[in-house]
């Protein structure tokens, strides 16, 4: 092609254009701004490029192109469509696809395709599809999980926790992070950070996990595991639990942090998805890096921003002193909702 910067029919990327350009029109239209940007660069590049792109790693070898969008356009070409793409496409009030999505296990593909062969209620699926062990749970408690869980319950419900807890072992400290620590008077579910003084790593907190969840289990307090990954250990455990008394399932999550990383998994764990987005904004324009494990700087790239190594730490225990490096003001939990 020429210098043009068209796209014209000698391009042998012009259907994967086609498509990411329409997929970068609907990210415009919902004004998500940085996936606009990504698309419109990545689309800037494909029509420079004189070569079919075919593979992800193809994709990713260019300038100005994501992992994210080097999948894309590996599933354009193997697919001729992409899945995200019919998504968003979708009557956003198809109510049928959004009462699918919000079954503990379904994700956006898999409720789609449900939808699109035709299954309208819970009862179709239970009847006709192959549901996965978490789904058949999704199912099951349903409207459980769909059910706001109040404060008070939230407390009480972490009252058991930290009490079995304390028994097991007493220099074990639970945070209850998420809505409840933003002070918000009901939540979806209960997010349990669990940390131990002077650790650096999970490992010294595995078989701490372990035996919380078999007492809690034991009681009757957890009534079903979920995300457990299998096989090796895990730092975090997602699941169900009950208040006594009350047969209300309530989704809860245990995640094991170092004390050296407690910060920024607070920072993280507290939200809201929004706080947390714009502190990333903030470190990336100072070339640093805020994740849930800490803020780090000189994190070096390569010729497509692609990340070379981890940088150095900054800052990882400590939640203010994140806030201070950062320049930003304190602001308490409940002041982080956007
Ligand atoms: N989080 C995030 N980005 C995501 C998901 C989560 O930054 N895509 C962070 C911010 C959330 C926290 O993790 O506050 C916990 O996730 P939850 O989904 O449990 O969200 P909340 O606890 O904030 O709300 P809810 O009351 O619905 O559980
Ligand atoms: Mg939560
Ligand atoms: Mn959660």
């Amino acid at each position: 092609t020429g210098g043009t910067g068209e796209t014209t029919s000698s391009n042998p990327n012009v259907r994967t254009i086609e498509i990411l350009q329409e997929m970068g029109d609907f990210y415009e239209q919902v004004k998500d701004q940085w996936r606009t940007r990504a698309y419109r660069m990545a689309i800037g590049t494909l029509k420079k490029t004189t070569n079919k792109i075919r593979t992800a790693d193809e994709a990713e070898e260019l300038p100005k192109i994501g992992k994210r969008i080097a999948d894309k356009i590996e599933e354009i070409v193997r697919t001729d469509g992409l899945r995200r793409l019919e998504f968003a496409k979708q009557d956003p009030t198809d109510r049928v696809l959004q009462k699918f999505l919000k079954i503990y296990g379904v994700g956006p593909s898999q409720g789609l395709k449900w939808a699109q062969q035709g299954h309208k209620t819970l009862e179709d699926l239970k009847a006709n599809v192959h549901l996965t062990p978490n789904q058949k749970i999704g199912i099951a408690h349903y409207n459980d999980f769909d059910t706001r869980i109040p404060r008070e319950e939230v407390t009480a419900l972490g009252d058991i926790v930290k009490k079995a807890a304390a028994i097991i072992d007493p220099d074990v400290e639970l945070t209850i992070g998420g809505s409840y620590r933003r002070g918000a008077a009901t939540s979806g579910d209960i997010d349990f950070l669990i940390t131990k003084p002077s650790t650096t790593t999970t490992l010294d907190l595995l078989t701490f996990l372990d035996d919380l969840v078999r007492h809690l289990t034991d009681t009757g307090f957890l009534v079903a595991a979920l995300a457990v990954p299998r096989g090796e250990s895990s730092s975090k455990w997602h699941g169900a639990c009950v208040l006594p008394g009350n047969p209300v399932w309530r989704r809860i999550d245990f995640l094991l942090v170092p004390a050296s990383e407690m910060g920024a998994a607070l920072l993280y764990f507290t939200g809201d998805d929004i706080f947390n987005r714009s502190m990333r904004f903030l470190a990336g324009t100072k070339g640093w890096r805020l994740n849930q494990r800490g803020l780090y700087r000189d994190v070096m790239r390569g010729p497509g921003r692609e990340k070379l190594n981890e940088g150095v730490l900054i800052e990882g225990a400590d939640e203010r002193e994140i806030f201070r490096a950062l320049g930003v003001p304190w602001r308490p939990p409940e002041q982080r909702i956007c």
